[in-house]
């Protein structure tokens, strides 16, 4: 693993840094988009003062602390690897390059020692779970992984039901950001309730202290609603989303292809709509994450 010496230096320093993945800009948002998205959220994130790590895997080497052109070159290449924690010895024994999921990402972020993470919605139980057994390593992952975790709740082409009773089972700690109604990535609301909320990010940073005084493992998990503004009409969502599985299920899609596939489904359908909301997202999750990890710096 290599950490970048700017990264080692804030570390070092006691300056906020903060993780960002890379399957969202390599297989998650379209060309040129991208690029242009996962370089502007560093960007807001060094005009607050926040040292950004970008985390992926280049020619087997993973990376805590993307270069731009680094970033530019993986969002380019159409061979890239989907990177999960079980893929990086894969990726790194046999020279691969890749963008790495949110589990790949945390693993290697906590390694390193950064705290925070951003990224726009996580991975979870898939809809039909109960016959494929298509649950994001995202979850498991996390749940032994010590991380904060800022992200707008779980993606809503999941089953957000079976998502949250996961969540639970596996003791990861869950706050809304601001709210107690669990936020569904593309919607501000999901409809399903959780029980607490924090209200700054100074309440989320106390969250971090707790857990590492108790020494209890795993993730906390701030669950971020997108700006009521920016989110995807719900009907609309909703039809979308129902055509997507049915076109993802004649297509025979399975494994680590299905939220990919969805994602672009979903984007086509709403004529690029949704790629902004994805993007309002993220932003939104970044900003949070950049002022928890300051907070937590201060
Ligand atoms: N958030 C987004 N877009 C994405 C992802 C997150 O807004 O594409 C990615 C993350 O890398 C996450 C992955 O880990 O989707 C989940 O994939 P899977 O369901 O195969 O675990
Ligand atoms: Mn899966």
């Amino acid at each position: 693993m290599l950490v970048a010496e700017q990264v080692r230096e804030a570390l070092a320093g006691g300056i906020p840094v903060v993780a960002l993945e890379s399957t969202i800009f390599t297989h998650g948002l379209p060309r040129p988009r991208n690029v242009e998205v996962a370089l502007a959220a560093e960007e807001s994130l060094r005009s607050a003062g926040v040292v950004p790590a970008t985390i992926g895997v280049l020619a087997g080497v993973p990376t805590v602390g993307l270069s731009t052109d680094q970033i530019r070159s993986l969002g380019a290449d159409d061979d890239v690897m989907k990177v999960s924690l079980r893929d990086l010895p894969i990726a790194s024994a046999k020279g691969l390059s890749g963008g790495t999921t949110v589990a790949g990402t945390a693993f290697l972020a906590a390694r390193a020692g950064i705290p925070v993470f951003a990224t726009g919605g996580l991975g979870g139980v898939h809809r039909g779970a109960s016959e494929t057994f298509d649950e994001s390593a995202d979850l498991p992952v996390l749940a032994r992984t010590s991380i904060l975790m800022v992200s707008a709740g779980v993606k809503s082409i999941l089953d957000i039901g079976a998502s949250l009773e996961r969540l639970e089972t596996l003791s990861i700690t869950l706050v809304g950001y601001r709210t107690t109604k669990f936020p569904g990535f593309y919607l501000a609301d999901s409809g399903f309730a959780i029980d607490y909320s924090v209200d700054d990010a100074h309440e989320a940073a106390d969250l971090v202290r707790a857990r590492d005084e108790l020494g209890a493992p795993g993730a906390i998990l701030v669950a971020n609603p997108v700006p009521a503004e920016h989110e995807l009409d719900p009907a609309e969502h909703d039809r979308v989303l129902q055509e997507a599985l049915a076109a993802m299920d004649a297509a025979g899609i399975g494994g680590h292809d299905v939220t990919p596939y969805l994602l672009d489904h979903v984007q086509r359908a709403t004529g690029g709509l949704s790629l902004d909301v994805n993007v309002a997202v993220y932003e939104n999750n970044v900003r949070l994450a950049g002022e928890i990890a300051t907070a937590l710096a201060g």
